[in-house]
C-alpha cells in the first residue's frame, strides 16, 4: 500500500546566515537555543525516513511582507547590522530598554534606540545574515503556501528563524518576520475566503496573534504554556477572544506546567472542534515542538509517539494544511517529533 498522502519539505540552506551566538536568559548570558543544527537535524531526519521531496525556495518579491509588516519595521531589520556594526562593532546588535508604561512611543534615531523601539525581548539578537535568512524563511513558508495553491494536500516550510512572536512591527522571541502569517495573508490575497492557524509551539504565538486580532477571515487557535507562569506573560491569556469584527475568531488554550499528552489533547480536541465550526479552506500549523518533555525551553511532557497523534488528528480535519516550523530546542529529539507529526499526518 502508499500512503495516501505525502508531504514536500521546502527549505533552504541560508539559514545557517542567522547564527546569533548569545541570548539574555534566565538573569544571564547563554549560547542561544535557537541554532542552525535545529533545522540540519529537521531536514537529515527527513531525509532518513523518506517523507515526500525536499524543494528549495522560489523569491517572492518584498510585497507579500509589506502585507503584515509595517514598512519602517522592514527597514529597520534590513539596516540594522550595518547601523550597529558602525556605532558598536562587529558583535550581535541586542536592545537595553523598552518603551514601556508611560514611555513615548516614538521611533528614536538612534540604533540603539530603534533595536529598543522594534523589540520586546534580549533575546533575539541580530546578525549579519540575519536580514538574509529571515527573508528566506519568508520565501520558504511563501513556496509552502503556492504548494498548496497549486493543489497538493499538504507541505512543510522548515523555517528558521521561527516567526510566530514577530508582531507588525516588534521582534522577540528569536523571531523578526512572522513566516506563518505572512503565508496566510498570501493566500487570502490568492484567493483563500478563510483560514485558520493552529499554533501547537508550547509558547503563545503573540505576533500572530495581534496580527489577525481584529480579523474574522482567520482564526487563530493556539495551545500553550499559561502565561501567568510563561514566556511571554503579557499575551495568551483565555479571555482574549479577538476585537471588532474578530471578537470570538481567537481562542487561547492556555495550560500549566507540568501538563501531559492526555490533558494536552482534550485542549487539542477542543481547538480543534473549533477549527471545524470555523470550516477554513485551509489550516496553517505553526509547528514547534518544545511541548517535549525534555525541551529545555519548555515544561510540557510531550514524548516523541505523541507527535503521530498530533499528525493524525490534523489530518482528521480534512483540510489542505501548511506545516510552518516554529520552536523546539531539545535538538536530541527535534528530528523525529517534527518528523513524527508529519508522518502522522501522511499515515491519518
Ligand atoms: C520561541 B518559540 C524562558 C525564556 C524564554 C524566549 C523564548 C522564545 C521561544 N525562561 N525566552 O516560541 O519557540
Ligand atoms: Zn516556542
Amino acid at each position: 500500500m502508499v500512503p495516501s498522502i505525502l508531504v514536500q519539505t521546502v527549505y533552504s540552506d541560508l539559514h545557517h546566515l542567522h547564527r546569533p551566538s548569545q541570548e539574555l536568559i534566565n538573569g544571564r548570558f547563554e549560547p542561544a537555543h535557537e541554532r542552525p543544527e535545529r533545522a540540519a537535524l529537521v531536514l537529515e531526519r527527513i531525509e532518513a525516513v523518506g517523507l515526500g521531496a525536499v524543494r528549495g525556495p522560489t523569491p517572492h518579491d518584498a510585497e507579500a511582507i509589506l502585507r503584515v509588516h509595517s514598512p519602517r519595521y522592514v527597514e529597520f531589520l534590513q539596516t540594522a547590522w550595518d547601523e550597529w556594526t558602525k556605532a558598536r562593532g562587529n558583535w550581535d546588535a541586542l536592545p537595553l530598554s523598552w518603551p514601556n508604561r508611560g514611555f513615548r512611543q516614538v521611533e528614536p534615531d538612534h540604533i540603539d534606540g530603534r533595536l529598543s523601539y522594534f523589540s520586546f525581548d534580549a533575546a533575539t539578537a541580530i546578525n549579519a545574515g540575519t536580514w538574509e535568512a529571515a527573508r528566506t524563511a519568508v520565501d520558504v513558508a511563501l513556496t509552502g503556501a503556492d504548494l498548496i495553491r497549486g493543489g497538493e494536500t499538504a507541505a512543510f516550510a522548515l523555517c528558521r528563524p521561527p516567526g510566530h512572536h514577530a508582531a507588525r512591527d516588534l521582534l522577540g522571541g528569536y523571531c523578526y518576520l512572522n513566516n506563518a502569517a505572512i503565508a496566510a495573508q498570501s493566500l487570502l490575497d490568492a484567493g483563500s475566503g478563510r483560514l485558520a492557524i493552529v499554533d501547537i509551539d508550547y509558547h503563545h504565538g503573540n505576533g500572530t496573534q495581534s496580527i489577525f486580532y481584529d480579523r474574522s477571515d482567520v482564526l487563530y487557535v493556539s495551545l500553550h504554556g499559561d502565561p501567568r507562569q510563561e514566556y511571554p506573560f503579557f499575551s495568551g491569556y483565555g479571555d482574549e477572544t479577538g476585537a471588532g469584527a474578530g471578537e470570538g475568531f481567537n481562542l487561547n488554550l492556555p495550560l500549566p506546567w507540568g501538563t501531559g499528552f492526555p490533558e494536552w489533547e482534550e485542549a487539542f480536541a477542543r481547538g480543534s472542534r473549533r477549527v471545524n465550526d470555523f470550516g477554513p479552506d485551509v489550516v496553517i500549523v505553526s509547528l514547534g515542538v518544545d511541548t517535549y518533555k525534555a525541551c529545555p525551553m519548555g515544561h510540557f511532557l510531550l514524548d516523541t509517539p505523541d507527535y503521530l497523534a498530533i499528525g493524525s488528528t490534523l489530518a482528521d480535519l480534512g483540510r489542505p494544511m501548511l506545516f510552518v516550523l516554529e520552536g523546539g530546542y531539545a535538538l536530541e529529539a527535534i528530528g523525529a517529533n517534527v518528523v513524527n507529526v508529519l508522518a502522522g499526518f501522511e499515515g491519518g
